[in-house]
């Protein structure tokens, strides 16, 4: 009986043993700085754009892929943005977030690894150096009638809080609203000095909405070629804005940005999505 109690505990042992070898293998992600220099190009921040990831298997591997995942054009992608040969049982490197069809991707993401023992996700938030309103979605309130035409504009804001900036060189602005006729608004931008830009101003004639998606969304860049005024709604792309970004230039961009959408036309109402500030500093 002893022996064979031993034979059941080192059978037990080897089953123990192996379920853990082969989950033993973590991810994680990390903050790009003090990595060394990577060229990338395509987007003026790109250096935020890099990250590291970080993996830690139980030996070496013969076939280890980085892979991400995440939703653009309200559908699922995966990417293998890393595949190796040899590794382990330890390894980073640095990547770097794809851009799909020349759109800025931003949002939920998750990276997941996968070795010759086992797999492991992380989640991570690809934020392509665009910092993302937090308090939306935000309803749309409508120009009220009160009496005759005209009506009393309707205001909303949406705010973002930056930090860790020196001073600014360029800002573009990434907007989401969903509104049935876009035109009734005009969009103004202002910084933690107080700086007022509008941005937007009553375009669209009776079209719908700024920007179709978080992927897809209207980006206000002053280095783009089409100015909104001859865009055509939903306005999906780059477009130069009415009053120039630029006008934000040398101030301190750290402290508390306001979206300020104003609704000038009764009838149609709608929501800002989301919406997102890249600034470059010195
Ligand atoms: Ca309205």
């Amino acid at each position: 009986m002893p022996k064979r109690s031993s034979v059941i505990l080192c059978v037990l042992f080897v089953i123990s043993a192996s379920s853990v070898f082969a989950t033993a293998i973590s991810c994680s992600v990390s903050d790009y700085p003090g990595g060394p220099p990577l060229t990338v190009i395509g987007d003026m921040s790109i250096t935020k754009n890099i990250y590291w990831m970080n993996y830690s298997g139980s030996g070496l591997s013969t076939h280890l892929k980085f892979i991400i995942r995440f939703t653009t054009h309200g559908s699922p992608v995966q990417r293998i943005v890393q595949r190796f040969e040899n590794v382990g049982p330890s390894f980073s490197s640095p990547f770097s977030i794809p851009f799909v069809s020349g759109n800025p991707v931003h949002g939920p993401a998750v990276l997941a690894v996968k070795d010759d023992f086992g797999k492991c996700t992380t989640p991570l938030v690809i934020s392509n150096g665009a910092i993302e309103s937090t308090d939306i979605p935000k309803n749309i309130s409508d120009c009220t009638l009160a009496g005759p035409p005209p009506c009393i504009p309707a205001i909303t804001q949406s705010q973002i809080t930056i930090s860790g900036f020196s001073s600014i060189t360029k800002v573009k602005l990434y907007l989401w609203i969903n509104h049935s006729k876009v035109s009734d608004l005009t969009v103004d931008l202002i910084s933690p000095s107080a700086t007022f830009v509008r941005v937007f101003n009553r375009h669209g004639g009776s079209g719908a909405n700024l920007g179709l998606n978080s992927s897809r969304e209207t980006i206000l860049d002053d280095d783009a070629i089409t100015p909104i005024s001859a865009g055509t709604a939903p306005f999906e792309g780059s477009f130069t804005p009415d009053g120039p970004l630029s006008t934000f230039s040398g101030e301190n961009p750290n402290g508390v940005w306001t979206l300020r959408v104003t609704d000038n036309l009764n009838a149609n109402i709608g929501t800002i999505a989301t919406w997102a500030l890249e600034i470059a500093d010195n």
